[in-house]
């Protein structure tokens, strides 16, 4: 761990590194405690640096054995050691060659950052700031350099080892034997230049499956996914995953793979989701590994969209990195929107949307309207690992498609071009990345940049009024944007507002405008109004009857809309509206409304409300949309317990909110109840189980249909669920029916989970599954639940996945239990963050932003919440990580 305080990082500070590495040769013997890392280093003077500066190589923790500048040793007074730093004070100004051999530790690396074990075999994570924990090294992004990687390991612990790029050599090492082992090498060369975030190693006694890409260009491709033996019939989706992830960018973007090996490790120790390492991602297992049996539906999606996701990154983050860290949406935004863009291709458009946002909206919005906004492109860090956010990574994607929805699809893929073409091999900015578009559109988009330096969810507010005898509709919009952390005064954002107008009997009505307050005929053509003034008025001409405006129509942009539209009306859009995403829009808003109200009741004292129209309004959702299953399954799917909380906004009280949502459900439950039981029986599994949408749309009805059954009928819905529980073939239904079970107190309930335990208790993904369920009952008896769950032989705190599904599900998915009353929930979350600080600072920093949100709770809870924070703030030798959320989250 760190001891020099940590000082922040500042964008107006960056200066290009004073030299330059051009190659890299590594030199790795495994050891499990003793791993010897001999890097020889080809530096040469920066022309772009300071002449005669100083060579300051990033340390973390190292130990150097030998150090050798063009082969011989330095005199004292030339170099200056320290674990976290190599100084040369005066370097040859001319290219020169530095041999540095370390000595590293990977089994007492529990930070899992740089080289570190997980289970039996070796693996390392550079980004952000890892290399620094195997070799002294300019540990930068700009700095780009060509590895060449031998790895050196007993043949028997690891007879399979990979690094980046094409394998060159490998063999055994004669000779070897010691105490009986044999040793054996490998040799890889990757010919493109990359920044020292994208290296990695592994080695390991690994399972794996092959198969073949043949490029657009002819080029044949090996592709390799390596598991723990026995799981690989496991990783067969995710290869086909990456086939069709390849396919995919050759048509979308024009992009095709670069080596003639991709590989792919799945590991079960990992802080994140997954690393792009050139040619070799390195998974959580959670991403690979996955059977009908032990993987859910969402789980099928989540590894297409992350195998996907990382590798996108070969074109957008590796062949062009990031100048800095501070351009990280550069690569994280632009990639999060290719892995949007590719799984609505590869499934339903419109239902990959409203799950896209719903996720924007549950982690970003709450994270932009606390105390841990930040800007999509920041001016300042203290510790880089916290900025892996919801901002960059979701709001970064939704600037993407902003900018692809104001210059349209042709000239988007034309300022793509250019990025890649002008780009390509160099380490990039977000404002070179603009300029490629606006150069192609003609367009200046200083203003629209905005979206890059402002934090905060702008809100528009919508009124419009119908004048019949001048057959006139008016929509008057107004932007506005609360100040965050260190931003009082915000500039006006540039909003493209997609709509279009309902007639009375579902019509749609024609756009035109064509008074003073027009809409331009391009807007009219597109359906598409740009509000990049405070307010804006348009006046739409030749309409017969009031419309209802259908506005923000897939969420185009990632603002809060409030809107004067009456209920009756947004009834009217969930029958009627052409455009899905806003048909599902207008039922989740009507449920906002009814929810609010209700947990108004709730506080005053009085009954929770339902109301029958909405009912009314879901029954007819399910008959029109028959052949949308999953569609169907988001409408019925109502607003969650966090969304109603941020609506609020503030004085926020958890357990009323709880209320509100469990009469409404009840409510709807019964007055559903024959609809939602025919819904159930008729889509009840038939043949076998197939991950594509259409099969999982139809899973996902019939889950949301049980659901909400049970939630009005508990006897006979625990019923159904136990049948389903018992029967079931698949992960999906079998944890669609023990969610119902789990939610009804008892012993049923606890028998249910036993049985589960029992079936999967080999399979520590499944058993997350079930430290997840068990983390997120909302009643009081769940903390002391999960205290006990912390000490069963299946948990532990050295594994991210395991804190995360049990600790982490608590903190984030348990809206009652964390923000119990007593303050004993926030107690508990940051007693694991200070345990775990000293252990894995990055997953501990993670755990401690579910406080994001404390300032909107009622006066009683942020006190205490508030109280658990100081708590924390106060401990010693905190890590820089959770130093930086919890002063934020303090600010
Ligand atoms: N680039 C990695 C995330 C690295 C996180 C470092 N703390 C995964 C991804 O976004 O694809
Ligand atoms: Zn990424």
């Amino acid at each position: 761990m760190r001891t020099d305080v940590a000082q922040p990082v500042r964008l107006a500070d960056y200066r290009p590194a004073d030299y330059l590495i051009d190659t890299v040769a590594l030199d790795v013997k495994l050891h499990d405690t003793a791993t010897l890392v001999r890097a020889t280093l080809a530096l040469r003077p920066n022309p772009l640096g300071r002449a005669g500066a100083p060579l300051v190589l990033d340390g973390d923790g190292l130990t150097a054995k030998t150090i050798l500048l063009d082969g011989k040793e330095l005199a004292p007074g030339a170099i200056f050691v320290t674990p976290d730093q190599l100084t040369l004070t005066a370097p040859p100004q001319q290219p020169f060659l530095l041999e540095i051999e370390t000595e590293i530790n990977p089994s007492a690396n529990t930070r899992l950052m740089g080289l570190y074990r997980s289970g039996s075999a070796y693996c390392t994570q550079c980004e952000a700031e890892g290399f620094r924990r195997i070799t002294y090294f300019l540990d930068r992004p700009d700095v780009l350099s060509v590895y060449t990687t031998r790895i050196e390991a007993d043949t028997g612990e690891a007879p399979v080892l990979l690094s980046n790029g094409n394998k060159v050599e490998e063999g055994k090492i004669e000779g070897s034997s010691n105490e009986g082992t044999r040793r054996h090498f490998a040799v890889w060369h990757d010919p493109f230049p990359k920044p020292s975030y994208l290296f990695a190693l592994v080695g390991g006694d690994l399972g794996s499956i092959h198969d073949t890409f043949t490029t657009m260009s002819g080029r044949k491709v090996a592709l390799g996914i390596y598991v723990e033996h026995g799981k690989e019939k496991s990783a067969a989706y995710a290869m086909d995953a990456l086939k069709r992830s390849m396919a995919w960018d050759e048509t979308a973007f024009g992009r095709e793979y670069d080596l003639d090996i991709f590989n792919i490790v799945a590991v079960s120790d990992f802080n994140m989701g997954a690393m792009e390492n050139k040619g070799l991602n390195v998974f959580n297992d959670k991403y690979v590994l996955a059977l009908p049996e032990t993987a859910t539906d969402t789980d099928y999606a989540q590894i297409e969209a992350v195998i996907a996701h990382e590798y996108f990154h070969n074109w957008t983050g590796n062949r062009i990195t990031c100048r800095d860290w501070f351009q990280l949406c550069l690569k994280e935004g632009l990639t999060v929107f290719r892995d949007h863009e590719f799984s609505a291709d590869q499934r339903s458009r419109a239902v990959r949307r409203i799950a896209d946002v719903r996720t924007l909206r549950a982690a970003q919005f709450p994270e932009d309207a606390g105390p841990l906004a930040h800007n999509v492109r920041p001016d300042t860090y203290l510790e880089i690992n916290n900025f892996y956010t919801a901002t960059i990574y979701e709001k970064g994607a939704e600037i993407i498609r902003m900018l692809k929805v104001l210059i349209g699809d042709d000239l988007f893929r034309k300022g793509m071009d250019l990025y890649f073409d002008r780009y390509d091999g160099t380490a990039q900015t977000i404002e070179n990345f603009i300029a490629c578009f606006a150069e192609v559109s003609n367009r200046d988009l200083t203003q629209f940049s905005r979206w890059y330096h402002q934090a905060g969810t702008p809100l528009v507010e919508a009124q419009t009024s119908y004048d019949p005898a001048k057959r006139t509709f008016t929509l008057d919009l107004k932007q506005s944007a609360k100040p965050t952390p260190g931003q009082d005064h915000k500039d006006p954002f540039v909003i493209p507002i997609e709509l279009g107008l309902v007639g009375a009997d579902g019509e749609t009505v024609a756009l035109q405008s064509a008074t003073e307050d027009a809409a331009t005929p391009e807007e009219l053509a597109r359906g598409v109004i740009e509000l990049s003034t405070p307010q804006r008025r348009i006046t739409f001409t030749n309409v017969a009857t009031k419309p209802v405006a259908s506005l923000l129509r897939g969420f185009s942009a990632p603002v809060r809309l409030s809107q004067s539209v009456s209920e009756e009306e947004l009834i009217a859009l969930v029958a009627h509206d052409s455009d899905s995403f806003n048909r599902w829009q207008a039922a989740q808003t009507y449920a906002t409304r009814l929810l609010l109200r209700s947990v108004d009741l709730v506080r005053s004292g009085k009954q929770a409300c339902a109301d029958e129209a909405f009912g009314a309004a879901l029954h007819r959702a399910i008959d029109s949309n028959i052949n949308d299953p999953a569609f169907t399954a988001q409408v019925l799917s109502l607003p969650s317990e966090a969304d109603i909380a941020r609506e609020l906004g503030e004085n926020v009280d958890p357990d009323a909110i709880h209320v509100a949502k469990d009469v409404l459900r009840a409510a709807l439950g019964r007055q559903l109840a024959p609809i939602l039981l025919q819904t159930y029986e008729r889509l009840a599994p038939v043949g076998p189980y197939s991950p594509d949408a259409a099969a999982a749309g139809r899973r996902a009805l019939r889950t949301a249909a049980l659901d909400l059954y049970a939630a009005g009928s508990p006897a006979d819905g625990g019923a159904l669920a136990l049948r389903q529980f018992e029967t079931a073939e698949t992960m999906t239904d079998e944890i669609a029916a023990l969610g119902v079970l789990t939610h009804v107190r008892g012993e049923a309930r606890e028998q249910a989970l036993d049985t589960f335990y029992k079936r999967h208790a080999a399979d520590a993904l499944v058993v997350d599954k079930w430290f997840i369920l068990q983390a997120t009952i909302p009643e009081p008896g769940t903390l002391a639940r999960v205290k006990k769950l912390m000490e069963h032989p299946a948990f532990s705190l050295a594994n991210p996945n395991r804190v995360r599904s049990l600790v982490g599900a608590f903190a984030a998915g348990n809206q009652t239990q964390f923000n119990a009353a007593d303050g004993s929930g926030y107690h508990f979350v940051t007693e694991i963050v200070i345990g775990l600080d000293h252990t894995n600072p990055q997953v501990a920093a993670r755990l401690l932003a579910a406080f994001k949100s404390w300032r909107v709770l009622e006066a009683k809870r942020a006190a205490l919440a508030e109280a658990a924070l100081r708590r924390v703030a106060q401990v010693n030798d905190l890590s820089p990580d959770v130093k930086d959320i919890v002063e934020r989250s303090l600010a």
